[in-house]
Parts: structure tokens; sequence; C-alpha cells
């Protein structure tokens, strides 16, 4: 099949798992093209079955908003045309499936009928697209998708409930690709990070308010108390010197230390002891998966789809959002002791297995093929 992949090309869930889609799709045959404002970040090669191709957006003085969409719509009618493409696959409803939809009718006047497949992930729904200025954009981009998926089963009911749906919407969930973890490398070299007797607790994410940034210092501090520990804080974003500056008061200067973003994740989590998700909302929570396969165990909150990837008491535990205590609590709880830690660990990365990528891959290919004879 020949394949068009629309993504936000930055750091974040939903261009990370666009990405790996399109590489795996890529490994299987499939023709994939990327159409996008900038190369997405994990996209590194690019071959005869990956294409990549840039939205420009010309700078012009009359508009106060440049028109992404406009540009998107008309760059997504000229590759669908040019490259004889099978499938279109959006990944955010805003603005993508409102563009795709616009692709999809120009196209129609020229006797071409392009299936599209809207991926919704998260805060397109729950934050972005509930806002009631977004709403009737939204619903109406879903409910002209040929095929809708959620990322989780609680996305699927926050859509039906926020929104007035008549789609069917299936639930595939995010993937990981298990064998590409770890595999790079054996030596995890954590003396560079801390001192043998330390443990060490991640965080990772874009570090927008919904993280809930000041929860992972807060719980940190409770940690360090009772455990020798480092935290690493991975990733940049509106609240990280809103964070930088709660370490300093809290005097924790010494034991947290801000990486910025990394194209090596992998890397610092294989020296993790233990992933703090404290957020707000989480439709997913794709680095608690990417933790998980890593053999870190996660503590979280419950927010979400958090529980559907987090096993509580399994691979880790699960508390009410901003219940740091409790969090706390329980990341004491597995990392004061190894053999409990181990067997944490164990459990993270089993459980993480279940979201191989060649399980839920061939769930998309499903559903293209299903698109196909829709359309
Ligand atoms: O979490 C973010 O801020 C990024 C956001 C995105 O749109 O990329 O992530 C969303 O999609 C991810 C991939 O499906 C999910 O794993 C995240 O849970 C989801 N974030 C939220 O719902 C807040």
């Amino acid at each position: 099949m020949k394949i068009a992949i629309v993504c936000y090309p930055t750091f974040g869930g939903s261009g990370v798992v666009a990405t790996e889609l399109g590489i795996a799709l890529s490994k299987r045959g499939h023709e994939v093209h990327f159409i996008t404002y900038k190369q997405p970040v994990r996209l590194a090669l690019l071959n005869e079955k990956i294409h990549f191709h840039e939205v420009n957006v010309p700078d012009y003085a009359l508009f106060h908003y440049q028109p992404y969409e406009l540009a998107l719509s008309s760059k997504l009618v000229r590759i669908i045309k040019k490259h004889k493409i099978d499938i279109l696959h959006v990944h955010y409803a805003i603005p993508h499936a409102y563009a795709g939809y616009m692709a999809k009718e120009m196209l129609k006047q020229e006797n071409i009928h392009i299936p599209m497949v809207t991926t919704l992930h998260g805060t397109d729904i729950t934050l972005v697209g509930s806002h009631p200025f977004y709403r009737p954009a939204v619903s109406f981009s879903i409910n002209n998708s040929d095929v809708v998926t959620s990322v989780s089963q609680s996305l699927k009911t926050d859509t039906l409930r926020l929104f007035d749906i008549t789609r069917e919407i299936d639930v595939v969930p995010n993937f990981i690709d298990v064998s590409a973890a770890n595999s790079g490398f054996t030596d995890c070299q954590r003396e560079l990070m801390a001192n043998e007797d330390e443990r060490i607790v991640t965080h990772i994410s874009n570090f927008r308010k919904v993280k809930r940034i000041e929860d992972v210092i807060e719980v940190f501090h409770r940690i360090q108390l009772e455990i020798p520990s480092k935290l690493l804080m991975v990733g940049e974003g509106p609240e990280r010197e809103t964070g930088e500056r709660l370490v300093r008061e809290l005097g924790l200067e010494d034991k947290v230390k801000f990486l910025g973003n990394s194209n090596e994740i992998d890397k610092i989590l294989c020296f993790s002891d233990l992933f703090l998700l404290p957020s707000e909302a989480e439709s997913f929570g794709l680095a608690a998966l990417e933790a998980m396969v890593n053999e870190v165990p996660v503590v979280s909150s419950n927010a979400g789809g958090i529980p559907e990837v987090n096993i509580d008491g399994v691979t880790g535990y699960l508390s009410n959002v901003g219940n740091i205590a409790d969090m706390a609590q329980n990341a004491i709880r597995i990392l004061q002791d190894d053999v409990i830690l181990r067997e944490f660990k164990h459990n993270a990365k089993r459980e993480a297995a279940k979201f191989d990528i060649n399980n839920i891959v061939p769930l998309y290919e499903e559903l293209y093929e299903k698109a196909l004879v829709k359309a």
C-alpha cells in the first residue's frame, strides 16, 4: 500500500507514534510518505520506502495568522495525486483531520477517492478539542473520517462523552519495539549519573502544565529523604523553569539534573530504577511504556489511559492526581528493597511486551483494508 502519514514532527507522543508506525509499515513493504512542516525527530533515514514532504507556509504580510491547514491540504492533494497514495492516515485531529477532509473533498472533484484514517491521541480531545471554540470542527472531522482510532479505551470514552460522534471508534493502543529496546548497548554507564549506592529516578516529558512537574520534584524530595537517589529530568517545555526554581527552593540542586531533550532515551532508561509520571491527564502515557520496556517500574497518577498501561501493584503503582504523599510512599516501597525492585522491573518489561509493535501494526493494516473497502 502507499500510505501518507500526517503528524506533528516534534518530540511528543503523537509524533513519535506516527513516525514509528511509518517506519514499521515501510519495513513491512509499504511505501510511506510523511507530510508535515519539519522532518520528524525520530525519522533518521529516508529510503525508497520512506519519503518526507515538507509543508511550507509562505510568509505573507497580509495574514495575521499563517494558514497552515490551507498549505497542508493543498500539499496533500499534490502528493496524493503525484504518488498515487492509497490511504491517508492523520494523527491528531486538530488541524490534521480537518485539513485531510478538505484534501479528500478537493480530490473527489477529480474523481479520486482517498480513504482517511484519523487517530486521536489525547490532547486533541481532552484539552484542546473539548474547548467549545474547536468542538464543531473536531466533531465534523471525526465524523467525516472513514476510520477513527483512539490510543486507549479511556480516550474513546472521553471522545464519546465530549463530542457528538456518529462514527465507530476502534481502540488501537500505542506500541513499542521490544526487540529494539536496549539492543544497541550493554554498558549502561550508570556511574556517570549517580553513585553506586544511589537509586536513579527519571521523568521524561514535554514539561507542559499537564505533566505536573512540581509534583515530580515534590515526590522526589520525599524519596531522597529516605533513599539516597538522583532525579533525571528529561525534556524541554514551559514548566522547566518552575521546576528548576522548586529544585533550588528545596535545596536539591546536587540531586536533580535537567538534561533537556534527548534522542538517547533508551540509554537514560537503561540506568533508571523508577519512572515518575504524575500527569493531570494522559490518554495513554507512551513515556511510561517506554520506561517499562526498558525494565523501569512506573509510579504514576491514575489519569486517563495510564491504568491501561501501568498495572497497579504489578508494574508500578497508581495514585490519585496530586497525591504526592501516596506517590512518594509507593516509590519508596519499590526502591527500598533490591528484591522488590527486581520483581517490579521484571513485571514492567513483561507487561510492556503486550504492546509490542508486531502485535499492533497489523491492527492498523487491517483498518487500512477496511477503509479501502469503504471508500
Ligand atoms: O502528552 C503530551 O503533551 C503530548 C501528546 C501528543 O499529542 O503528542 O501526547 C498524547 O499522545 C500520546 C501518544 O498517543 C499519549 O501517549 C499521551 O498520553 C497523550 N497526552 C495526553 O493525553 C496529555
